[in-house]
């Protein structure tokens, strides 16, 4: 049995994930709870390596769907076995920067591959383990990929089309849609402010069932 919780952060590119871990870290801290962040992929030196592989451009050989669907759950498994377990089991709150639901989005919607085959994926490697809260941060494609942009280099992901950025904002709003009780969508498309202020009002819920 777990006794921290696991949040997870998700949302296209660029729409604010990485700004606002510190954030809830910090709405956390204040309440008495330790927090590790994490990310994928990722989140182990043998699974950034993979990530590294996975977001590289330009290589001579082309990554197969199946292949970088296949990395991601590799990627997952050394991640929970090393990191998000073990973290879960002695108390600590986990927050992660991206997990399955970027799968189905990414992998399922974008690259348009089977969702069963993402569901068996899941069980298999996760067992039970679910996010205990979701955070989606949800904006139009384009002010998502204005703010990345300007970050300057694409990576392998960011270099795609923009129907495939649709496809994938498409099944989080989907998947928000069946687990209304663990994925919160938060309007990521006004101020930091007022998103955080959103964000506070989901942490406050999740405080008060704990
Ligand atoms: N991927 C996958 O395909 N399948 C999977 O299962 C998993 C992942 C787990 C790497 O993820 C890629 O892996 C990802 C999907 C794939 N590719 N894509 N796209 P990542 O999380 O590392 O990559 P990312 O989504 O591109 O993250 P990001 O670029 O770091 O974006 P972000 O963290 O959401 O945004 P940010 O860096 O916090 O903010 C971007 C800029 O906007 C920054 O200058 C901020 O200051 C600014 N910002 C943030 N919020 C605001 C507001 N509210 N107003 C104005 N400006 C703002």
């Amino acid at each position: 049995m777990n006794e921290g919780k696991f949040i997870t952060l998700e949302g296209g590119e660029g729409v604010g994930k990485s700004t606002n871990m510190l954030f809830i870290k910090e709405q956390l801290e204040k309440e008495g709870i330790k927090v590790i962040t994490t990310r994928e992929p990722g989140g182990t030196g043998f699974a950034e390596k993979i990530r590294a592989l996975l977001l590289e451009k330009n290589r001579e050989e082309k990554v197969t769907e199946k292949a970088e669907l296949l990395l991601m759950f590799a990627a997952r498994a050394q991640h929970i076995d090393f990191i998000i377990q073990p973290a879960l089991t002695k108390g600590l709150w986990v927050l992660c920067d991206r997990f399955t639901d970027a799968t189905y989005a990414y992998q399922g919607g974008g690259r348009s591959m089977d969702m069963k085959m993402i569901a068996w994926l899941e069980d298999k490697v996760q067992g039970s383990l679910r996010p205990d809260l979701t955070l989606l941060l949800d904006a139009p494609i384009d002010v998502g990929i204005d703010r990345a942009s300007q970050r300057g280099k694409l990576d392998r992901f960011e270099s795609e089309k923009s129907s495939f950025f649709e496809k994938v904002r498409e099944v989080y709003l989907q998947r928000a849609k069946l687990y209304p009780q663990v994925i919160k969508v938060i309007n990521a498309d006004q101020d930091l402010d007022k998103v955080q202020g959103e964000i506070r009002i989901q942490l406050q819920k999740l405080l008060v069932i704990e």
